[in-house]
């Protein structure tokens, strides 16, 4: 007698099937309601499953047929870097750019940005910079790509790969870097104040575990919490080989801890048992409420960066590979997604309204408040919510009054502007509970 069990989860059926010829029962479990698209299963838990894209191959039948099927979250793969965007200072071109993002918006997906600043493809006018100048440069460049995209950008890589490789946990050099230490906070801030209902993001690699590099990347996120710098989000590219590092899914959730988001942005995996690499990968997401989504870069094999490492989920003629099939399963095998409790109301011309996603704790939690806009642009906000069992700690993002049972948050200067039908994000963290935090919104 054979047993065979597969992919056990709530709801499962299982089935009996008799082979009348060897007289063996094989017993299967599969979910109730598998999902048969890579977007799909991520959708059931409230996740998305994107791509990078290149806009050269949206003439590629076989190309465009996989990413409509299976992805509903796209990556301009270079079209909206600084060297495609601002070829010449001060003049700006989003052809490449805007033609990806019109294929996926008008197919029903949404769009991450990246990256506004990067110290690699920077256009030869920016490399010459330094100092000042380039300062200027550098915040003009956020600020005018993200009014461009403004409202229509899910998440921003506001600045990538500004940490360095190697023991020490601290900034690269670049002339970014050396126009001050400040300058990535203050690319968050212009990009908050040009597309507030952008969640705005950092983004680097080799940091997909607990090291030196995560580890200062991590004390950064911290201190921005601490101090209201607006920032909601860390992706981890995840280039990775062989495996997915033992301590992938705790490195996930110590930054979740912190009240960011954190989302898997350039995923590709080369050599070893790739299949079992990606089905580890998308459940360490899968097990992190904070964890929103799975991004891979690239399509087919032939589509990869890394040349005949063939670290996709398609082979080069568009084939689903076994990698694929674990990637599938483990999204259909679900994991709690944001936990979010919503008002319903409709907040008309001029109203808003708040939902909280709470991440709790024995004795502490960590709130995450959206405010969203009704249909006509807020120019500020008022949020009360009433803590019955916890007292607050900090808060970022917003001013508060009151640290225990009904407490008072407001709009800072750069989030106080959302557009009709447009959000922003504030939170705040404490000891005790945060059930029942019932947040409710006015246009202040
Ligand atoms: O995949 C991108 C490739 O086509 C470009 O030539 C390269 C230029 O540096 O950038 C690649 O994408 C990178 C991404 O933007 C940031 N993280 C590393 C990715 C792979 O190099």
């Amino acid at each position: 007698m054979k047993l065979t069990s597969r992919s056990v989860s709530l709801g499962a059926i299982i089935s009996t099937v008799t082979t009348a010829a060897l007289g063996a029962v094989l017993l299967v479990s599969v979910p109730a309601s598998a999902a048969s698209t890579l977007g799909a299963a991520a959708a059931q838990s409230g996740r998305y499953f994107g791509t990078a894209v290149a806009a050269g191959k949206l003439n590629d039948q076989t190309y465009v047929n996989i990413l409509n099927t299976e992805f509903n979250m796209v990556t301009a793969e270079n079209e909206m870097k600084w060297d495609a965007t601002e070829p010449n200072r001060g003049q700006f071109t989003y052809s490449g750019g805007d033609r990806i993002l019109n294929q996926a918006v008008g197919n029903g997906k949404r769009v991450r940005g990246h990256a506004l600043l990067w110290h690699q493809q920077e256009p030869g006018w920016a490399q010459r910079l330094e100092g000042s100048d380039l300062r200027q440069a550098m915040m003009n460049h956020v600020t005018q790509v993200a009014t461009h995209y403004r409202g229509k950008i899910y998440a921003w890589d506001v600045v990538n790969e500004a940490f360095a490789d190697g023991g020490g946990g601290g900034r690269r050099d670049s002339n970014l870097q050396r126009t001050g230490n400040d300058w990535i906070e203050a690319a968050f801030r212009a990009a908050r104040a040009a597309d507030p209902a952008a969640k705005l993001c950092y983004n680097d690699y080799n940091t997909d575990s607990i090291n030196a590099k995560s580890t200062g990347i991590y004390t950064m996120v911290r201190d921005f919490k601490a101090r209201g710098v607006p920032i909601d989000c860390v992706g981890f590219q995840s280039h990775l080989s062989n495996n997915a590092p033992s301590d992938y899914q705790a490195n996930l959730q110590r930054f979740a801890d912190l009240g960011v988001e954190v989302q898997i942005t350039e995923l590709d995996i080369s050599g070893g048992n790739q299949a079992n690499a990606y089905g580890a990968v998308t459940r360490a997401c899968m097990a992190v409420r904070a964890c929103t989504g799975i991004t891979v870069w690239g399509i087919r094999d032939t589509d990869s960066w890394r040349t005949g490492e063939n670290p996709l989920l398609f082979t080069g003629s568009g084939a689903k590979k076994a990698a694929y099939t674990s990637v599938l399963d483990a999204l259909n095998a679900g994991g709690p997604g944001p936990t979010t409790t919503t008002t319903t109301n409709d907040p008309g011309p001029g109203g808003c309204t708040a939902s909280v996603s709470l991440n709790q704790w024995n004795g502490g939690f960590v709130a995450t408040v959206k405010v969203t806009a009704g249909s006509s642009v807020l120019r500020g906000w008022r949020v009360t919510a009433t803590l019955s069992n916890g007292t607050i700690t900090s808060h970022w993002s917003a001013n508060r009054s009151g640290a225990s049972g009904t407490v008072t948050f407001t709009n800072v200067d750069y989030n106080g502007a959302v557009p009709a039908g447009g959000s922003t994000e504030f939170g705040f963290q404490g000891t005790g509970s945060g059930s029942g935090l019932a947040p409710s919104c006015t246009a202040a």
